[in-house]
C-alpha cells in the first residue's frame, strides 16, 4: 500500500506534488493558515477575551486528535454557545451535528470530520475530491451572532450541510477537490477563488428568481441580506472570471456571481476543470475511496 501512495505515475519526468490517494492520508491534511486565529487577529471579535481563546484550545485539541474513521467527538456546548447557536441560527432555520452527519451521509455519501480551524486550501480543497468534508466544532464568539469573520460550527452546520445534501451540489463539491489535486499554487489559489464565489457566496436562480446557496450566506443573516438587495454588483457566473476575482473576507462581498442552476454550474465548472493542465488524471472510487491516478493519454 506505502509503495502505491508515493508511486508518481503517470508523471514522466516532472515530479508531481504530493497528494492524497487514500480517504486515510487526509489525516496528513492538517494544515493550518492562522488569518483569523482569536489568539492572533486583532480584530477577532474574541480577541481580547481569555476564556473564549481558552475554549477554542480546548476544542482545537479534540480535532488535532482525529483520525479518519473515528466517531465525531462529542463537544457539550457551553450555555452561552447554544445561546450563540440559536441567535445565528433562528431566522435561518437549525440542523445538529449527528443529526446533520447522518442526513448527509444517507443522500450523498459526503462525511463530515473536526478541523481545529481554517485549513490551507490544498488541504481543504483535497478531502472534497473523497467527498469528506473538514468541519470546524467550535461556535463563534458571542458578540457577532450574524457574522464570524471566520467559518464556525454555526456557518458549517446552517451554510454547508443542507447544500452537500444536494446531489448535484455534492458532485459540483467534489468536482473542484478532484481538480485540485497535484496542481500548482496558483491553480490552487484559483479554484479556492471560484470556490468562495460558488458554494460559500454563491447566488442561483431557481424558477426565475435569484436565490443565495452559498454557506457563507445561509450562516450570516447579515450578509444574506445583503447579497438580496440592491447593494453589491450581480455578474453571471462564469468560472474563468471567478477564478480571478479579488475578493473580501473581512467584510460582506462587494460582487457576487449568479449561475443559471446548480447543473449548470456543475457543467461549467467540469469545463473550467478539463482546461487545467496536469500530466495525470485523477478518478474516485467510491469502492475503496481512493484516488486512481491514470496517465493522461
Ligand atoms: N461569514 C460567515 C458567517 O458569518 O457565518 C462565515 C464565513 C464563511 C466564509 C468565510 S467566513
Ligand atoms: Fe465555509
Amino acid at each position: 500500500l506505502r509503495r502505491v501512495a508515493e508511486d508518481v505515475r503517470g508523471a514522466g519526468e516532472n515530479k508531481v506534488l504530493w497528494f492524497p490517494r487514500k480517504v486515510s492520508e487526509l489525516d496528513k491534511c492538517h494544515h493550518l493558515v492562522t488569518k483569523f486565529d482569536p489568539d492572533l487577529d486583532l480584530d477577532h471579535p474574541g480577541f481580547s477575551d481569555q476564556v473564549y481563546r481558552q475554549r477554542r484550545k480546548l476544542i482545537a485539541e479534540i480535532a488535532f486528535q482525529y483520525k479518519q474513521g473515528d466517531p465525531i467527538p462529542h463537544v457539550e456546548y457551553t450555555a452561552e454557545e447554544t445561546a450563540t447557536w440559536w441567535e445565528t441560527s433562528t431566522p435561518s432555520g437549525q440542523c445538529l451535528w449527528g443529526q446533520g452527519e447522518a442526513y448527509i451521509a444517507e443522500r450523498t455519501g459526503f462525511q463530515l470530520r473536526p478541523v481545529a480551524g481554517l485549513l490551507s486550501a490544498r488541504d481543504f480543497l483535497a478531502s472534497l475530491a473523497f467527498r469528506v468534508f473538514q468541519c470546524t466544532q467550535y461556535i463563534r464568539h458571542a458578540s457577532s451572532p450574524m457574522h464570524s469573520p471566520e467559518p464556525d460550527c454555526c456557518h458549517e452546520l446552517l451554510g454547508h450541510v443542507p447544500m452537500l445534501a444536494d446531489r448535484t451540489f455534492a458532485q459540483f463539491s467534489q468536482d473542484i477537490g478532484l481538480a485540485s489535486l497535484g496542481v500548482s499554487d496558483e491553480e490552487i489559489e484559483k479554484l479556492s477563488t471560484l470556490y468562495w464565489f460558488t458554494v460559500e457566496f454563491g447566488l442561483c436562480k431557481q424558477n426565475g428568481e435569484v436565490k443565495a446557496y452559498g454557506a457563507g450566506l445561509l450562516s450570516s443573516y447579515g450578509e444574506l441580506l445583503h447579497s438580496l438587495s440592491e447593494g453589491p454588483e450581480i455578474r453571471a457566473f462564469d468560472p474563468d472570471a471567478a477564478a480571478v476575482q479579488p475578493y473580501q473576507d473581512q467584510t460582506y462581498q462587494p460582487v457576487y456571481f449568479v449561475s443559471e442552476s446548480f447543473s449548470d454550474a456543475k457543467d461549467k465548472l467540469r469545463s473550467y476543470a478539463s482546461r487545467i493542465q496536469r500530466p495525470f488524471s485523477v478518478k474516485f472510487d467510491p469502492y475503496t475511496l481512493a484516488i486512481d491516478v491514470l496517465d493522461s493519454p
